[in-house]
């Protein structure tokens, strides 16, 4: 079945005694990082935040999170696989998907732990603040009907997506995995994508293959994605049960991390201070922009306060991108002299507002509190 089982490299018995990183808790509560942060920083890029003017973002300026290495993905020899509880396997070529009904669609896609560095302690993981966002027009064909065509039987629950990268995570070898159940996995948004921005994907976002599940937090979007496998019982890989959790410490199973939460992010104003990155801005009328996400119930609404959350003015909303992605809003400041704080939060369809501070998980997951720019207007 698995195609790519001779990378499989390391027996778990020589797995005793990894490094752990800091003091071995999982959490850091020093308000210096840790090298092996940094270094984790170093692979997986965030957007920065003035490339929220983009509608759709640049595949260069799009965030990044690849937990183990960027495998090789060979596009002309690339099988995708359809199995286990099915009435007909099936396999495909990339040019067997691309010869299927195909669509392209705007995706804000998120990772899971943006905000983690902001919670203490915090979580020794990829230290993200809050960049790990993106919105690109991805390109494929409906998952839906790739699975209807195996003929999904009804003793199947979930689908497991499984990608060719392989490493150690928590003292488990393992590829990246993660499952959808038939209901989500059937819905007509989620795609087979070959196609990024109109180019093909580039290595580092799941060439030549990956699930493209909108509204959902970004880890459930499969990259260099090779076997899709229907199964009786939910699936209880690593990346299900010990991440993408919201837990209160190492061995609490929690809730798991499923759709977005609402966010509305803003461009700093202004210019930076090189090293601290405090915004410089010129007295005066300002306009502030910036876009806002929320998943599936959409964004209703934007307010921004200037004084710190004193008080709240709705911002102006643009249309979205499409109907999973973000949002434009804009706002008019006048920016008096002085040292100021600006916030901005958004509120879903349902209700639900960014909160000013975040409860706290053991992860570092769906950290959604509001967004503090300090600015000094001169
Ligand atoms: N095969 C595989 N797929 C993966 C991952 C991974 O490490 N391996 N990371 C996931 C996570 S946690 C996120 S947030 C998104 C990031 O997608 P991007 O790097 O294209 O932005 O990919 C998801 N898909
Ligand atoms: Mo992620």
């Amino acid at each position: 079945m698995d195609p790519h089982a001779s990378d499989r490299p390391i027996e778990p018995e020589f797995l005793d005694d990894l490094p752990a990183v800091g003091d071995g808790s999982g959490l850091s509560h020093d308000p210096l990082f840790h090298i092996e942060e940094l270094q984790l920083a170093f692979r997986n890029r965030g957007m920065p935040l003035e490339a929220l003017r983009y509608p759709i973002t640049p595949t260069g300026l799009h965030y990044l999170l690849t937990h183990f290495d960027i495998p090789y993905g060979d596009a002309a020899s690339w099988r995708l696989s359809v199995g286990g509880l099915v009435r007909r396997p099936l396999a495909f070529s990339l040019d067997d998907l691309k010869a299927r009904p195909t669509v392209s669609m705007p995706v804000t896609m998120e990772c899971g732990g943006n905000g983690r560095a902001l919670f203490e302690p915090r979580s020794l993981s990829q230290p993200w603040l809050l960049e790990a966002i993106g919105t690109a027009e991805w390109t494929g064909t409906p998952l839906r009907g790739v699975l209807e065509e195996a003929g999904v039987a009804d003793a199947a629950v979930e689908l497991v997506f499984t990608g060719i990268d392989w490493g150690i995570q928590g003292g488990v070898v393992q590829p990246y995995q993660r499952s959808l159940t038939g209901e989500e996995a059937m819905r007509e948004e989620v795609l087979l994508a070959w196609g990024m921005n109109g180019e093909p994907l580039q290595p580092q976002h799941g060439a030549p293959l990956r699930l493209v599940v909108p509204g959902w937090f970004g880890m459930t979007s499969v990259k260099w994605l090779a076997t899709i496998e229907a199964v009786a019982e939910p699936f209880e890989g690593y990346q299900m049960i010990n991440t993408y959790r919201y837990t209160q410490t190492a061995d609490d199973i929690g809730d798991p991390v499923t759709l977005l939460r609402p966010r509305a992010l803003m461009i700093p104003p202004g210019i930076p201070d090189f090293a601290s990155r405090l915004r410089v801005v010129q007295r005066g009328p300002v306009t502030l922009t910036g876009r806002a996400w929320a998943g599936r119930p959409g964004v209703a609404r934007v307010e921004v306060s200037a004084d710190g959350g004193a008080t709240w003015r709705d911002a102006t909303l643009e249309e979205p991108v499409g109907r999973h992605a973000w949002r434009g809003w804009s706002c008019e400041w006048d920016a008096a002299p002085g040292d100021h704080t600006l916030l901005v939060r958004a509120t879903d369809g349902d209700g639900n507002t960014q909160p000013l501070e975040q409860e706290w998980n053991y992860q570092g997951m769906g950290n959604n509190m509001v967004q503090r720019v300090p600015v000094r207007v001169v």
